[in-house]
């Protein structure tokens, strides 16, 4: 997967390709980052990036024309099967199944991720050349970098061969809307907390019984959202009666 990356702030995004699971995806080319400044395309003097709002206020907007500059250039660089994305607070809620989607669509070979700064670009901007506008969540960032970074990260941990296990990717939370598990490492106790027993039983039916009730248990209890959204099988019903009664 190719991302390209339009932000006034290279160096932030292009660190979530030095390091981590992301770093070696790159080093093992099964990613490519390309970021792009807008500011390389702007054509006065100033290197002018910004502008006052029209009908005034605070802030300033990042302006039409060397945006619409880079993101030609961006386009002839980049495979025809791509998709724009702004990160923005009016877009769309980002979700597992949204990265999902992505990793796995053979009409999607690159993604180019637009970054605003200041109080956001010029509106036309986005009529003219986004796709669609993908949000964190409800909450305002000084900038689209860090939405720029987490979508890199989720998508590249999906693609096949990044990560080591071949299906950790789809044991993680999430990979059926459920919560995780808890997990444990050595040594077996700390200050008097020990390990659950089945962990230690190596009785594999049991964990895995286990783990699933755990799933179920704190989903229900933590995002009932995420319960209601399904209807649980009838295994799974059982097994969230028995946490509920396990757990008070
Ligand atoms: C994304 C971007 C929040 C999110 C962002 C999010 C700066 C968008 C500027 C940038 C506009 C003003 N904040 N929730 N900020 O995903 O370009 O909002």
């Amino acid at each position: 997967m190719r991302f390209d990356v339009i932000t006034l702030l290279p160096e932030l995004v292009e660190s979530v390709v030095q390091v981590g699971v992301t770093g070696r995806a790159s080093q093992r080319e099964l990613i490519e980052l390309h970021c792009w400044n807008p500011r390389d395309f702007t054509k006065d003097v100033h290197r002018t990036v910004d502008d006052r709002p029209y009908g005034g206020g605070p802030g300033m907007v990042m302006k039409a024309d060397c945006l619409l500059e880079t993101i030609r250039a961006v386009r002839a660089a980049t495979p025809e099967k791509t998709k724009l994305v702004y990160l923005s607070p009016q877009g769309k809620k980002l979700e597992q199944s949204m990265f999902r989607e992505v990793s796995h669509d053979p009409k999607i070979e690159s993604l180019i991720l637009l970054c605003g700064r200041y109080e956001g670009i010029d509106e036309r901007v986005i009529q003219l050349e986004v796709d669609e506008e993908w949000s964190l969540g409800d909450y305002v960032l000084s900038g689209g970098e860090l939405g720029a970074m987490v979508v890199i990260d989720a998508i590249t941990r999906l693609l096949p061969s990044v990560l080591g296990h071949k299906d950790s990717a789809e044991q993680d939370s999430f990979s059926e809307n459920l919560l995780d598990c808890g997990h444990f490492t050595r040594p077996e106790s700390i200050e008097n907390l020990d390990v659950p027993a089945v962990l230690k039983s190596g009785d594999h039916k049991a964990i895995t019984r286990w783990r699933r009730k755990q799933s179920l248990g704190r989903t229900y209890q933590r995002r009932n959202d995420l319960i209601e959204r399904n209807t649980l099988s009838v295994e799974d019903s059982k097994l969230l009666n028995e946490y509920l009664k396990e757990n008070n």
